[in-house]
């Protein structure tokens, strides 16, 4: 029987400091490593959706459209322009008046505390290889804490800390790191998570504060043993390892064995392991996207296979298993698959091995949009896609899965990570295109009503 969305869900959505903010070095902002991107044929992140300017604007439609929660990130330069060193009290300003504006909507913030922009003083001095960078995410922490925490309950300690370690280019400029050097990168990230999740139980009262990976289930493309075999095991490399270190306190077998074979193994400090076992997230922000689907490794030096723009990571890794094509699904004009059944069963798996609520950070359809000669922007795609999605989250629901919230990708156009404006995501669209800055004005989409009464009903009527 179809349950309804519970009383109080957080309808909302999500975007990113670095991809929807701008002015990025205004107000004495310091450098993130996504500042030095300078791709050829797409915006950068210097003016992106310029919402650092538009900020009551942007939170006003906000509230039109009938947001219970908006998830943001904060950007750790804004704080701190070095990473760790001197507070920027224009930076803390900004916030405190983005937080104030949604309050006074009565719009729950969900806070991303950092979303793929490292500060780039701290990216030259060893980046996350280094212990320091946990260090300076603990001061970074504190002052988040002390000053927001407030007006504050939920946080996200660290956005899709998996994809980081699968697709590390736009992470890191220069050198793109080993992946000895990843697995180690990923272990501070977790103890500096953890770190940050026992400060907040101490620091925020009423606080909850979970990690936002990506996950995706993983499905074999045949029965053959063999293919479940390798599915299981990418699933516990790319998914669990990250929950089953946030929540329960430890690597899973799988993915040790893996690290241990491939000599990726991580240099794990005395305490670390304490530290991250009494840290205990209140729920889980998961960004889905799609499933994946894969097949037994070949390993005769075919199994990687890069595949254009896909997030998925399936690419395929040589020996452990290589990607495959589900005929069943369909593909958005990106060639990103669409499969709203595999967020139902994305959700049961993680709500099975942990017990714990979850809210969806990120989901969504990144689009051509146009606008048109009637000043509309029409995503009928959009709409469906995300009938869809909320009709299996329901039925996710049914199942018993405790969902507390969904905040589709996202509120307004911003920079997508490869397709610049070219790609858009947003209920609200914004007027420019990927060099020219136009006048930025926000128009409206068909989903911006559509999702409007959706709120409204708490849920599809
Ligand atoms: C997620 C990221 C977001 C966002 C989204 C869409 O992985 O957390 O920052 O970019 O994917 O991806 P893209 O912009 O590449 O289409």
């Amino acid at each position: 029987q179809l349950k309804a969305f519970p009383e109080g869900f957080l309808w909302g959505a999500s975007t990113s400091a670095y991809q929807v903010e701008g002015a990025y070095k205004e107000d004495g902002k310091g450098l993130s490593v996504q500042d030095l991107h300078e791709p050829k044929d797409i915006a950068d992140f210097k003016v992106a959706s310029d919402h650092y300017h538009h900020m009551k604007e942007d939170v006003k439609l906000m509230a039109e459209m009938g947001m219970k929660a908006y998830r943001f990130s904060i950007a750790w330069t804004r704080i701190l322009p070095d990473g760790d060193g001197e507070v920027n009290e224009k930076g803390i300003q900004f916030y405190n008046e983005l937080i104030d504006e949604l309050v006074s909507y009565g719009i729950e913030p969900v806070v991303t505390m950092y979303h793929f922009d490292l500060p780039l003083k701290l990216h030259e001095k060893g980046g996350w290889c280094s212990r320091n960078t946990i260090d300076a995410f603990v001061k970074y922490a504190k002052i988040l804490f002390e000053t927001y925490g407030d007006r504050v309950k939920y946080w996200l300690t660290i956005n899709e800390q998996n994809v980081m370690i699968n697709h590390p280019n736009a992470m890191n400029p220069g050198r793109i790191p080993t992946k000895k050097e990843l697995y180690q990168q990923c272990h501070n990230m977790f103890v500096a998570a953890a770190k940050a999740t026992i400060l907040c139980h101490e620091m925020v009262s009423n606080g909850k504060i979970g990690p936002a990976p990506n996950i995706t289930a993983i499905y074999p493309e045949k029965c053959n043993p063999a293919d479940v075999i390798a599915a299981d095991n990418w699933e516990s490399i790319r998914c669990w390892l990250y929950l089953d270190v946030a929540v329960h306190g430890r690597y899973n077998s799988i993915a040790w064995v893996y690290m241990e074979e491939k000599g990726y193994t991580p240099v794990i400090e005395d305490g670390d392991m304490e530290i991250i076992a009494k840290a205990k997230p209140d729920f889980i922000g998961v960004n889905y996207y799609a499933t994946a689907t894969v097949s037994e490794a070949r390993n005769d030096g075919t199994d990687c296979q890069p595949r254009n723009g896909d997030q998925q990571v399936m690419i395929g890794e040589e020996g452990v298993y290589r990607a495959a094509k589900n005929n069943y699904l369909e593909e958005t004009q990106f060639g990103w698959l669409i499969d709203s059944i595999g967020m139902r069963v994305t959700l049961r798996r993680i709500y099975d091995r942990y017990h714990l609520p979850m809210l969806i950070t990120e989901n969504g359809l990144g689009a051509k949009d146009k606008l048109t000669e009637d000043g509309c922007v029409h995503d009928p795609y959009r709409i469906d896609y995300l009938k869809r999605h909320f009709h299996q989250a329901q039925l996710a629901i049914s199942d018993g899965v405790e969902l507390i919230g969904y905040c589709p990708w996202s509120f307004i156009d911003l920079v997508s990570t490869h397709q610049g404006y070219g790609k858009r995501y947003g209920f609200v669209y914004v007027n420019r295109d990927e060099k020219d800055l136009k006048n930025m004005a926000r128009i409206k989409k068909d989903s911006f009503y559509w999702y409007q009464e959706v709120i409204k009903n708490n849920g599809l009527s």
